[in-house]
């Protein structure tokens, strides 16, 4: 049965971001309600009515996954890693953006499966052979025609994208070889719970996984867990590792102590959930008190990040250009156009936070150590950080 836990109220599609901001363009912007439920059978948690997918994953999709040296790093580490550890022949990648993974790997290894025109572009013009479609059964049997069965299956930041996840595992356990391996990361439920970081349920966050969550309906496709890792990026995520039922992996005691902890922590429970929901109300009231009061001394705000998840924060807190003058973010293409929903304006950094700007709210407070790093001379001059996680706050030196 699920049961709504919380209400993040009127919501823009993410990815959406204005080229202007005239009357027609205004009333043409799309809205939902966004709202989040627990299943109390399968323990998942998801958005109660997803958008269309065809909305979200267009030909001009805007996050570039390359932008941020930690991610860079991240993806370079764990391709290592799973060539190290299960020297596989064919590789297949589901939802590949810019290629920030693929580029790991020789280009003959690996396929690559990515909806949005504008990105499968890009790694088409590297060179690595690209699906421009929806990872879905048909395209699974269209390739498995051309290719056999695939070794390994790597998907980050995309499963939980996917509204049908019974037909994404049921066209990975038909790609699969049988001792073949699926490996999936995703923002945790159990670290959003912690944070408090709200804001990882947008658009696109259709559902945010738990190991108790995933393993339940894996079996559906007859999929198993053999191993799991937590891991910090993107404020917390949760890597699953996942074979053939009756594959020779043994299942680590990495799943049985984190499956204890996930119970011990309530993540089977309806009641977390609402208790975390009266937490997102508490920190709505006090970032918007933090706001207001920075903002009466006349001090100049500005958001560091325009990311998909700021655009919840924005539109959940009625956050505008009253309190927020305008926002920097290294994605070119998101520069010079205006914020979904609240339209704040989005710059180039151009060298860093400008010497007027007195407070910048991270946006993208997933990346603060590498934030701090790059703008330390902000820091030096008394500027400061505003973060709305786990609690809000201020950071300088
Ligand atoms: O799952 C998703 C994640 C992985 O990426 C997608 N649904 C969409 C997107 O979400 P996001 O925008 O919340 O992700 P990021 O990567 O946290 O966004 C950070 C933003 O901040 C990017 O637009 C890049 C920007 N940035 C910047 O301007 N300066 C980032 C860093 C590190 C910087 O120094």
């Amino acid at each position: 049965m699920k049961k709504t836990f919380l209400n993040l109220l009127k919501q823009p599609i993410t990815n959406s971001y204005l080229t202007k901001i005239d009357k027609k363009t205004k009333s043409k912007e799309f809205f939902y309600n966004l709202q989040v439920v627990y299943d109390s059978k399968t323990h998942l948690v998801s958005l109660s009515k997803p958008v269309n997918p065809k909305m979200q994953f267009t030909d001009k999709y805007a996050h570039r996954a390359s932008q941020s040296i930690t991610m860079l790093k991240a993806f370079k580490k764990v391709s290592q890693n799973l060539k190290k550890r299960f020297k596989p022949n064919k590789t297949m990648e589901i939802g590949s953006n810019d290629g920030v993974f693929l580029k790991n790997f020789n280009k003959k290894e690996i396929i690559a499966v990515e909806p949005c025109l504008n990105l499968a572009m890009i790694t088409k013009k590297m060179g690595y052979l690209t699906y421009p479609n929806f990872w879905t059964k048909s395209l699974a049997k269209k390739i498995f025609k051309k290719y056999k069965g695939i070794d390994l299956i790597y998907s980050a930041n995309t499963i939980c994208h996917i509204p049908n996840l019974k037909e994404v595992f049921d066209a990975v356990s038909f790609s699969l070889n049988s001792d073949g391996v699926f490996v999936f990361e995703d923002p945790y439920i159990g670290s959003v719970l912690k944070m408090n970081s709200y804001d990882q349920f947008y658009d696109e966050h259709v559902h945010l996984f738990s190991l108790l969550s995933i393993s339940k309906l894996l079996k559906k496709s007859n999929l198993r867990i053999f191993d799991v890792q937590l891991l910090s990026t993107h404020g917390g995520s949760i890597r699953f590792y996942v074979c053939k039922k009756f594959s020779k992996f043994n299942c680590s005691k990495r799943v049985f102590k984190l499956k204890s902890k996930e119970i011990k922590f309530g993540l089977n429970k309806y009641k977390t959930y609402l208790m975390f929901a009266k937490r997102v109300k508490k920190s709505k009231k006090d970032l918007l008190k933090l706001l207001k009061n920075i903002k009466s001394k006349r001090k100049k705000i500005i958001s560091y990040g325009a990311s998909y998840k700021s655009a919840t924060i924005y539109n959940y807190c009625n956050i505008g250009t009253d309190l927020i003058d305008y926002a920097i973010d290294t994605t070119k293409n998101k520069q010079g156009k205006f914020t979904p929903g609240k339209h704040i304006p989005i710059k180039a950094p151009n060298g860093g936070i400008k010497k007027n700007v007195d407070y910048a709210f991270l946006g993208a407070w997933n990346f603060i150590k590498e934030i701090k790093k790059k703008e330390k001379n902000f820091l030096r001059r008394g500027g400061k950080f505003i973060c709305h996680v786990p609690k809000v706050k201020l950071i300088g030196l």
